[in-house]
């Protein structure tokens, strides 16, 4: 008896190592697509003075959560298996505060040279019947480790806080509810979903509306000039400058 434990004992010790070593390169690959997107993010807020990303989550699967997925899309139980036909064991999602600060964030993650896009769904342009909108990436990422590099998917989800308040909700109301779901409930879901798009579309129109008022006041400011006359400081917006100028001219020639 003493062997075949000890046989049973190697054997169960190799298998967790094989396990460590298959949720590691995941572990891996979803740090490697933090560390990139906090790139993106620094430098895109330091030459525009704005950051598109609000919030970045991510998650590993369970090995639970690995496994009802397999039974249920019959994928065969092997390691190389899971690796070949599971695309969302690593997991970022990219909450957004506008909607098209989501497509600057996928081109942007799109153009990095390692990384490989192998799918993109859009349900933003083409919602899913119950209403869910957000922009899916499934990416290949190379993750070197010492001895081999190992390619593995990782799948990004960027939406808005609007699209991620519904999707968070909405999986918490069905999660493992598998019955057919009352009409109504389906409808006032699908109604939801379309006041948070209305919200959505609200927002950004009233950011590019800031935007460009900023912008203006920024030009205003950044050509204005201050006087200093009796220890009291007036800042003198470029417009004013120019009519001042203009003033000067006319009387000028009125003169000559
Ligand atoms: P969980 O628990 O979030 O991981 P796949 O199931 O990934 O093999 P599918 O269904 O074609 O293939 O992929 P899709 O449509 O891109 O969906 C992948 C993930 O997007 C889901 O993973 C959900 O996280 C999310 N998602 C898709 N549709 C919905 C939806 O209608 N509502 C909500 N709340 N989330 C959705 P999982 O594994 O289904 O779930």
């Amino acid at each position: 008896m003493e062997p075949v434990n000890e046989v049973n004992y190697m054997q169960l010790n190799l298998m967790k190592n094989n396990i460590t070593r298959f949720m590691l390169a995941y572990k891996f690959a979803l740090a490697e697509v933090e560390t990139k997107l906090k790139i993106l993010e620094e430098e895109f807020q330091l030459i525009h003075e704005y950051n598109p990303i609000e919030h970045i989550h991510t998650r590993l699967k369970s090995p639970e959560s690995i496994v009802t997925k397999a039974q249920r899309k019959n994928i065969h139980f092997s390691l190389a298996s899971f690796k070949e036909h599971m695309q969302d064991i690593a997991g970022v999602r990219i909450n957004c505060s506008f909607n098209s600060d989501i497509y600057k964030v996928s081109d942007m993650i799109q153009k990095q040279q390692d990384i490989e896009v192998v799918e993109c769904k859009d349900y933003i342009k083409n919602p899913k019947p119950n209403g869910y909108r957000s922009l899916h990436l499934i990416l290949k990422i190379p993750v070197f480790m010492s001895d081999r590099v190992e390619k593995v998917f990782v799948e990004v989800q960027i939406r808005t806080i609007a699209m991620d308040f519904w999707a968070s909700l909405e999986h918490k109301i069905f999660y493992k509810y598998n019955k057919a779901v009352p009409t109504f409930i389906t409808k006032e879901l699908k109604e939801a979903a379309v006041s948070a798009n209305e919200l959505d579309k609200k927002m950004e129109n009233l950011h590019k509306e800031i935007t460009k008022i900023k912008q203006n006041n920024e030009a205003d400011e950044s050509f204005s000039t201050t006087v200093v006359e009796s220890s009291t400081d007036y800042n003198i917006p470029l417009k004013f400058m120019e009519m001042l100028l203009e003033e000067n001219k006319k009387t000028t020639v009125k003169k000559n």
